[in-house]
């Protein structure tokens, strides 16, 4: 290790928040460590300077007045400026700009939704525009969960049943990781894929990317989440390709499998057209508005032999997403 590996021990600074935030936990690092050397030097220097020897007889050495004041005054000093520098960055921190924009983010068990001003959601991916200030809106349907941006130095929980506030202002383009920092669990059997392959899922996986965009793509990206994607070559997806897409990005392949395996919830291959069979006793056909109220109201209409853990998409899938999710679950038919 050389010295400038001592010198970076904190992650890339991307936010305005980053040199004071920096500058105070190196200034209380820095300060630990030649406190904790000076004093343990000098008990060890003494303890053998003055150690027990024949002929010595100990004498007490009574008052010091100007020493004493000075171990007094001198951290009385410095605690009031930590505590000043520590309380305007707690300000600072608490206190977005009138102008921030907002960006609602529900976690629950295991992922992260963020819906954007104009109603579009994207799952477990960010994307603000950079130089701009952003603020969080955080709730947890579930259990507590946390939102961790090392790069941007916030992290905020996300508490079930009230609302929560992180803001930042992205200082560089590019991507970048966040956590959840809180544990929420983890769910006893691995997730099958799309591609056939399994996946463990829980509270270490609950972590996705910010991208940092400058405004003009951040603007394209806007109109883009409220649109079917395109293939390369231009042509629009499918409504059924699109859906298939979704149940990653959203997350219904948590819980759901497409090739007839029951998971935490039932499979979706060969329901559509067929008769589900309901816990209250009641057998219903499973056509598209079944499907819709299923995934808006999941506790309405629970499927026999499975527990009433589905979390409600109301809200969190525009109407065009919750189209091209029935479309797919209609083509496993
Ligand atoms: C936490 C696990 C979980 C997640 C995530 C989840 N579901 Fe479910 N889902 C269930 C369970 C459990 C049931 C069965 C109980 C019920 O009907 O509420 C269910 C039932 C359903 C049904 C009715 C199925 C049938 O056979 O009648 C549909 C449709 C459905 N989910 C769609 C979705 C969609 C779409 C998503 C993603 C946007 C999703 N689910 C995400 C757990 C989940
Ligand atoms: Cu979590």
């Amino acid at each position: 290790m050389n010295s400038t590996d001592l010198m970076k021990q904190l992650p890339a600074q991307w936010s305005t928040f980053g040199p004071g935030y920096d500058w105070l936990f190196y200034f209380i690092y820095w300060m630990s460590v030649v406190l904790f050397v000076g004093i343990i030097g000098t008990a060890i220097y003494f303890v053998v300077k003055y150690r027990r020897q024949p002929g010595v007889k100990a004498e007490p050495t009574g008052h010091n007045l100007v020493m004493e004041l000075a171990w007094t005054v001198a951290p009385v000093v410095l605690l009031v400026l930590l505590f000043h520098w520590g309380f305007a960055g707690y300000v600072s921190l608490t206190t977005p700009p009138p102008d921030a924009m907002d960006i609602r983010v529900r976690a629950r068990k295991w992922s992260w939704d963020f819906e954007y001003p104009n109603g579009g959601h994207t799952a477990n991916q960010v994307t603000i525009p950079v130089n701009r200030p952003v603020r969080f809106v955080l709730s947890a349907e579930d259990v507590l969960h946390s939102m961790y941006i090392p790069a941007f130095r916030v992290k905020r929980d996300a508490v079930p049943g009230m609302y929560s506030t992180l803001w930042f202002q992205a200082t560089h383009t590019g991507d970048t990781r966040f956590f959840c920092a809180e544990y929420c669990g983890a769910a006893d059997e691995p997730v099958t894929q799309p591609d056939g392959t399994q996946r463990d899922t829980g509270h270490f996986s609950m972590n996705g990317m910010v991208h940092i965009v400058p405004q003009a793509r951040w603007s394209t990206f806007l109109e883009g989440i409220l649109r079917a994607p395109s293939h390369p070559d231009g042509r629009e997806f499918t409504a059924a390709e699109w859906g298939e897409q979704l149940y990653t990005q959203q997350n219904c392949n948590t819980c759901h499998s497409v090739n007839g395996s029951p998971m935490t919830g039932p499979t979706w291959q060969h329901i559509f057209g067929h008769e589900a069979a309901l816990t209250d006793g009641t057998r219903v056909m499973v056509d598209e508005n079944y499907l819709r109220r299923s995934i808006l109201e999941p506790n309405a209409q629970v499927v026999q032999g499975f527990n009433p853990v589905m979390p409600s998409y109301q809200g969190s899938l525009t109407d065009r997403q919750l189209d091209a999710l029935i479309a797919y679950i209609r083509s496993l038919r």
